[in-house]
């Protein structure tokens, strides 16, 4: 295989691998591609590289990994370079990287921005896939590579009248990217998962009132964010080759910190409260890695989560108030955990309210109010903060079609089902990046990025070396592995909560747990076995 050229005749843009997506798996993807004389374009369907970091600017946007550490390895010069500013960076920083990224590495040439990927069909003759762009265009490519982002399908709720508000209504995962100003207004805010839990204190901070309408009370643990000093800084510079390595090799999700060597029930409480009350100073997604068996037993479980409901008691002046805020429908963890800067504490301010849509589901949004219970709460402004359609969203919604015509949606109509979450039977040559099946959204998210960027690389070079046509999934092998994904997740409290890990925030979403749980290290050492095996339980012709 060489770099593929257009041929007059056909008068259409041939490559050897499409790219869905100029966030920083297709941003790496590119970076690599080119580096081994792959031919390849990138469509990207916002105006900028950055994906996640592009679309979220709502107030308060930040990532909960720290910025040393989310953050590209691949190259030693760009993590030396860049001065992160803050533990936790803002988004409008995380965006400033990724364009830094795009520069330095000058990736815009092969980056077609404002452009969708529609269809994807699979040419069984020429065994190439002939693209459907946005612009009406027609590419081909041997290989296409779905680099498309687990939470890019933002999810405006289905709630009744919602289309009748007069004023402006705002999600999360769709910002404007000119100033929004909530001087003076009366702001409701529906959802309180990471996104909502991050802007309520800023809009809170602008606005003449804030009404945050709650369906579930969520736990979250405070960011303690601050400025990085030099010192903290030069830390992890002069240590990164046995930071990444540990963040890649040894911890679960992908995050350097320490680990913890012992179950919760196997401290007193004393002991257990002085170490939950370390991690809930110190701040941050450590405080689930306390003890070894949060996310697997029940009653340690409990411990956590009665620590930090506790926690908001202390911190909730308003008894009622507090005690709707202490989550009490899943375990701590089993929904994302969020990272907060003074989310409880804002239910303290006058001009905060918090209203439950869990006992009284809204009635109706109106011209001007949000109805609950007979009650109009009169907003001027909506904020929707209510999550995306993840893992599959943003992949169900370009028609990819396989072998035989049959649509990726079809085939996943009972759950996402694929090997190694990188590829689906029936679908040749055609990857994902963080699909459903990998660790993904349950780890620093650029460690799992590079991680399958780099196995489809070699896997490429593999298929060039060896004059491969086509790669796909095993029917076998990916029926065993999404047994696997299945059973282990079952062994932990995860699938007790109604989270969007399994699709449950979805009418209608088959319920499946999506993310591979046996961590980021494990699922590393399988995908390498599997390529060292000549890519076991893969299909190649
Ligand atoms: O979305 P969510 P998110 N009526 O799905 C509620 C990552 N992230 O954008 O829980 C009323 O978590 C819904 O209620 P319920 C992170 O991985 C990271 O906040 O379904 N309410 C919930 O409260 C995160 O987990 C960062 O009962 C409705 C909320 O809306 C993921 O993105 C920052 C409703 C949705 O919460 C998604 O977070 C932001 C309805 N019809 C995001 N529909 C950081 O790095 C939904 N809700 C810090």
């Amino acid at each position: 295989m060489s770099p593929a050229q257009s041929s007059p005749a056909q008068a259409r843009e041939a490559y050897d691998v499409v790219v869905v997506g100029a966030g920083f798996a297709g941003m790496y993807m590119l970076h690599r591609l080119r580096g081994l004389g792959f031919s390849a374009r990138v469509y990207e369907q916002g105006g900028g590289v950055g994906g996640t970091w592009y679309w979220n600017r709502y107030p308060g946007a930040r990532c909960d990994v720290e910025s040393m550490q989310y953050s590209y390895s691949f190259s030693e010069e760009l993590q030396q370079e860049w001065d992160w500013s803050e533990r936790y960076a803002p988004q409008a920083e995380i965006l400033k990287y990724a364009n830094h990224v795009a520069d330095r590495f000058d990736l815009r040439r092969d980056i077609q921005f404002d452009t969708r990927v529609e269809r994807a069909v699979f040419d069984e003759q020429a065994n190439a896939w002939s693209v459907k762009i946005s612009d009406g265009k027609m590419v081909e490519a041997k290989f296409v590579v779905l680099a498309t982002g687990c939470l890019s399908n933002a999810r405006k709720p289905d709630i009744q009248g919602l289309d009748n508000f007069k004023g402006p209504v705002y999600h999360t995962g769709n910002w404007p990217h000119e100033p929004v100003d909530f001087a003076g207004l009366r702001v409701g805010l529906i959802g309180t998962g990471s996104s909502g839990i991050q802007s309520a204190p800023i809009i809170a901070e602008q606005a003449r009132h804030l009404t945050v309408f709650q369906r579930t009370a969520n736990f979250s643990i405070p960011a303690r964010n601050a400025a990085l000093t030099d010192e903290e800084r030069n830390a992890f510079r002069n240590n990164y080759p046995e930071i990444r390595r540990f963040a890649r090799e040894i911890a679960r999700n992908g995050i350097h910190a320490e680990q913890p060597d012992r179950g919760a029930l196997d401290d007193s409480e004393d002991a257990r409260r002085a170490k939950y009350k370390a991690r809930w100073d110190r701040g941050g997604l450590t405080f689930m890695s306390a003890y070894n068996n949060l996310g697997l037993d029940l009653a340690a479980n409990d411990t956590a989560a009665n620590y930090v409901r506790s926690k908001i008691t202390e911190i909730v002046k308003d008894a009622t108030t507090a005690k709707l805020l202490q989550p009490n429908s899943h375990p701590i963890g089993t929904k994302r955990i969020c990272i907060d800067t003074d989310y409880f504490a804002t239910f303290n301010r006058p001009n905060v309210s918090l209203v439950d849509i869990k006992t009284n589901p809204i009635e109706e949004i109106t011209a001007n109010a949000v109805r609950v219970a007979g009650t109009d709460h009169e907003v001027d402004a909506l904020v929707l903060a209510t999550g995306f359609d993840a893992m599959t969203g943003s992949v169900a919604r370009i028609d990819i079609r396989g072998r035989g015509g049959r649509t990726l949606n079809q085939k996943w109509a009972e759950g996402p089902k694929t090997y190694l979450g990188l590829m689906s039977a029936g679908f040749p040559n055609l990857f994902i990046i963080t699909g459903p099946g990998s660790p993904s959204v349950l780890s620093n998210m650029i460690v799992s990025i590079e991680q399958h960027v780099d196995w489809i690389a070699d896997c490429l070079v593999h298929m060039r070396q060896q004059g491969l046509a086509t790669m796909e999934a095993g029917g076998e092998a990916e029926d065993k592995w999404v047994a696997h994904v299945n059973e282990i997740a079952h062994g932990t409290l995860y699938p007790q909560a109604n989270s969007w890990y399994m699709g449950a925030n979805i009418p209608g979403k088959p319920r499946i747990f999506m993310p591979y749980i046996g961590g980021v290290g494990i699922y590393r050492r399988i995908c390498d076995e599997v390529a060292a095996k000549g890519y076991e339980g893969f299909v190649m012709t």
